[in-house]
C-alpha cells in the first residue's frame, strides 16, 4: 500500500521537510522502517504501523512504553550518561498518547535510532551470549522499583501456557484447513508433553515464584550490542514489558540463543542445544538478577528454556493450524517449519536437562564477584 510518510512523519516531534522511508523486514508483528530526515543534518529514526490484531489497544501499550524507557533513562543518566544517551526513547506526538493514529485509524509510532550497535538473528559466540543474557537481567534489575500502579497488560494471558495450551486444542479439533493431517508428528509431542505447561502457574499460585516486570519477549534479536565493543547498549521490543516472570526471559534467551540455528531453520540436525553458549548465558544471566531471585525461581531457569520453547512450539503450530493470522509468513508451511525447529530444541533440552540444571548451579555459586565479565552500570 502506498503511503504519505512525509505527511505521517508531520505529527511527531522531529525536524520537518521531506522524509526518506525504507522498510526493513524484522519481526513477525508489526511493519517496521528506517525514516530519514535531512534537515540541516540527517538524523535517522525507527517508524512502526502497530498491529493492532496483535495489539489492540495502542495508546495503553505506549503508556508501558513511556513509563519504561523514562525511568531507564533516568537510572542510565545516574550510573553511565553515555549509555543513557542510547537507550530507546519514544519520539513525542501531537497528542499524548505517544503515537499518532491516521485518518485510516492505523496507529504509528517514532523511536530514536540507536547508532553503531546491532542485533544478532543467530549467535554462535559465548560472549556475546553472555553479555546479552546480561542485559536481560540487568533490564529487569533496573525496573524492579518502576514507581507507580502496575503496567498495563498488553495482551492477555501472553505466557499463560495452559491457556496457549487450551486454544491449540480447540483449534485442533476444528481444523479448518484440514491441516492437522500434516503435523501429526508436532501435535503428538505437544499433547504427550503437555503436563509442563502447568508447572510455573502452580508455582506461582503458591507464592513460590513472584510476577515482576519482565520483558517477556526475551528474543537475542531484541538486545542491541555496540558494534565496536560487542558491549550491551539496549533492550528493544518493549511491547510486551508487563507483569512476568523472570525466567520467561531466560527461558526465552535459551529458546533463541542457546541454539545457534535460526527459529526456523529446516535442517533439524543443526538444531540442539549448545551447552557452551547455554553456560554462557547463565552465567550472564545470573550477574545481574543474583541478588533477588527467589530460589524457586533459580531453580527453574533451565526449565524456563525447555517451557518457553514449548509454548512457542505450541503457538507456532496453533497458528498453522488455524491459517496463518498471527504470525507473518513468508513460505508455505512456514509456521510448520518454525513448530518444528521448536520441538527439536525441546527434545534437545529434554536430553540434556541434568547439564543444564548444573550449569545454572554453578553460574549462581560463582556469583557476580567471581565473573570476569565487565562491571555492573
Ligand atoms: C513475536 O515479532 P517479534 O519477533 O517481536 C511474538 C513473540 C514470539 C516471537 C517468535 C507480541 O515476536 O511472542 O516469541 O514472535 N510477539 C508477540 O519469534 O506475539
Ligand atoms: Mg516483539
Amino acid at each position: 500500500m502506498e503511503r504519505d510518510f512525509t505527511s505521517i512523519a508531520r505529527h511527531f516531534h522531529i525536524p520537518g521537510g521531506r522524509v526518506d522511508v525504507a522498510a526493513i523486514a524484522t519481526g513477525h508483528i508489526h511493519d517496521t522502517y528506517i525514516l530519514t530526515t535531512r534537515h540541516g543534518r540527517t538524523a535517522r529514526y525507527v517508524l512502526q504501523r502497530i498491529n493492532q490484531t496483535v495489539f489492540t489497544n495502542p495508546p495503553r501499550m505506549m503508556d508501558n512504553i513511556i513509563r519504561v524507557t523514562e525511568h531507564i533513562h533516568s537510572r542510565t543518566q545516574e550510573t553511565d550518561p553515555e549509555i543513557a544517551s542510547r537507550q530507546l526513547r519514544v519520539i513525542g506526538t501531537d497528542d499524548s498518547a505517544g503515537c499518532y493514529r491516521d485518518a485510516a485509524g492505523e496507529f504509528w509510532r517514532l523511536y530514536n535510532f540507536i547508532d553503531n550497535a546491532s542485533t544478532y538473528d543467530v549467535l554462535d559466540s559465548a560472549d556475546v551470549a553472555c553479555e546479552a543474557a546480561r542485559m536481560f537481567g540487568w533490564f529487569q534489575s533496573v525496573l524492579i522499583d518502576l514507581p507507580g500502579p502496575p503496567l498495563h497488560e498488553t495482551i492477555d494471558a501472553f505466557h499463560d501456557t495452559p491457556r496457549r495450551l487450551e486454544r491449540f486444542r480447540e483449534t485442533l479439533e476444528a481444523d479448518v484447513l484440514n491441516r492437522a493431517k500434516d503435523a501429526r508428528r508436532e501435535i503428538d509431542f505437544v499433547l504427550t508433553n503437555a503436563a509442563m505447561c502447568d508447572v510455573l502457574s502452580t508455582l506461582v499460585a503458591r507464592g513460590e515464584v513472584p510476577v515482576r516486570i519482565a520483558h517477556n519477549d526475551a528474543k537475542i534479536n531484541n538486545v542491541m550490542l555496540d558494534n565496536d565493543t560487542h558491549r550491551g547498549v539496549c533492550v528493544i521490543d518493549l511491547d510486551t514489558v508487563m507483569p512476568g516472570l523472570s525466567v520467561y526471559d531466560f527461558g526465552d534467551l535459551v529458546r533463541t540463543a542457546a541454539c545457534s540455528a535460526a527459529e526456523d531453520e529446516r535442517d533439524l540436525s543443526k538444531v540442539s542445544v549448545d551447552l557452551s553458549l547455554f553456560d554462557a548465558l547463565a552465567r550472564g544471566f545470573a550477574r545481574e538478577v543474583d541478588g533477588f531471585l527467589t530460589p524457586a525461581e533459580r531453580q527453574h531457569l533451565a526449565f524456563a528454556g525447555k517451557l518457553i520453547t514449548f509454548e512457542q512450539l505450541i503457538r507456532f503450530l496453533t497458528d498453522y493450524l488455524a491459517g496463518d493470522i498471527y504470525y507473518k509468513v513468508h513460505r508455505q508451511g512456514h509456521n510448520l517449519d518454525r513448530s518444528r525447529t521448536q520441538m527439536k530444541l525441546v527434545q534437545s533440552i529434554i536430553e540434556q536437562e541434568g547439564p543444564l540444571n548444573g550449569l545454572v548451579e554453578r553460574a549462581f555459586q560463582n556469583g557476580p564477584a567471581h565473573t570476569n565479565e565487565r562491571d555492573n552500570r
